[in-house]
């Protein structure tokens, strides 16, 4: 019997380590250890045997029944290691691939990718973006802002009106007619010195080739108390520049603005007949003018800076340049769009052509 169990066991070692798979070698632990192996069954009769063969047989089975379990337990993990590692080498990701189907990744409308471009260029100059309600007080559009309780842009024709609840200043609600409002309450949330820019949406009460009622606006604005002139020009140089080419210069206009004194438009050396042969004929961009008027600016009005007073801007002390811009003008300007229309009609013949 001694002999039976030395051949159990010299035949289980040798299957054990020869196991290919964790599977393999569970169908072999039920083969030799199971509750009808062999082995087992030996040792469930020690009792019955007699008592000089019982020790030397009960020990030899039992020994070899530990060394098997011993032997399995290491094998396994042996084994589950090496299926680890196949499975992870075989489920690895690659999670740089592209997704598939490539995902459909569209494009900027030519408004956004414009106002972004502008925007970059006015972060890289210093100024901040900031953003504000589109619905607005009277107070902030247009009494802050200097304009004159009977200027014509107030008019019911101009400028759309809002029924809401009522203004703390006590004047009307309206659609914004430009960003400058939220120029106003950036000034009062934040002492001088400052530069923001403000993009955003605009509505007036106009519709023909060159106008819609809705359309949108960056408006800058620095105060400091050496802000000048020239910092106004030298900021709307490099602007020029950094849209309409580095060989581009500008020329400031007299101009009026309510908001500001002086005001001058600002107008930018056209690029087209620049670029284009010297005898060509009458350019169709400038109209032979050799300028495009690009925005409107000047130097805040110290009414406008007394609006905001308490928030410690002192006229006397404090001085600075606003300006305007139109984002659809700039485009239109830039990329030889011909009507303002297109922006609005999500054509996409038209769409595709940018970005
Ligand atoms: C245009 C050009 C302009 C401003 C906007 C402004 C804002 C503050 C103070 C002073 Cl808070 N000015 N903005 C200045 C000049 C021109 O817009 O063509 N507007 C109709």
């Amino acid at each position: 019997m001694i002999e039976r169990i030395g051949q159990i066991r010299a035949e289980a070692e040798a299957a054990i380590c020869a196991a290919g798979t964790t599977a393999g070698l569970e169908e072999l632990r039920v083969r030799y250890l199971g509750r009808k192996a062999e082995l087992p069954n030996l040792l469930r009769g020690v009792a019955e045997l007699d008592p000089q063969e019982r020790g030397a047989v009960g020990r030899a089975a039992n020994e070899t029944r530990q060394a098997l379990e011993t032997l399995i337990t290491d094998r396994g993990a042996q084994l589950e290691l090496g299926e680890l590692r196949e499975r992870l080498a075989g489920d690895r990701v690659d999670v740089t691939l592209p997704a598939t189907p490539p995902a459909p990744v569209g494009r900027l409308h030519l408004l956004t990718a414009t106002r972004r471009e502008i925007e970059d260029v006015f972060c890289g100059l210093g100024f901040t973006v900031v953003e504000g309600p589109e619905v607005e007080f009277v107070h902030y559009n247009f009494d802050a802002l200097n304009h004159d309780p009977a200027h014509p842009a107030r008019a019911r024709t101009d400028t759309f009106y809002v029924e809401a609840p009522a203004d703390p200043h006590g004047g009307e609600v309206l659609l914004r007619t430009h960003t400058s409002p939220m120029q106003i309450r950036a000034m009062e949330q934040q002492p001088p010195p400052i530069a923001i820019i403000v993009p955003g949406r605009v509505y007036r009460r106009d519709s023909d080739a060159t106008h819609t009622p809705q359309f949108h606006q960056i408006e800058g604005l620095a105060v400091g108390e050496d802000v000048t002139l020239a910092d106004l020009k030298g900021t709307l140089l490099a602007f020029a520049k950094a849209i309409f080419g580095d060989e581009r210069e500008i020329r400031l206009r007299p101009h009026f603005f309510p908001f500001t004194e002086p005001s001058v438009e600002a107008d930018v050396s056209c690029f087209m007949c620049a670029d284009a042969d010297a005898h060509a004929p009458r350019c169709p961009l400038c109209k032979g003018t050799g300028w495009l008027e690009i925005l409107g600016s000047g130097m805040v009005d110290p009414n406008v800076l007394g609006a905001v007073r308490e928030h410690g801007y002192d006229p006397e002390r404090h001085q600075g340049f606003a300006f305007g811009l139109g984002v659809e003008r700039i485009a239109m300007l830039k990329h030889a769009v011909p009507d303002l229309r297109l922006f609005y009609d999500n054509d996409l013949r038209f769409l595709r052509q940018f970005g």
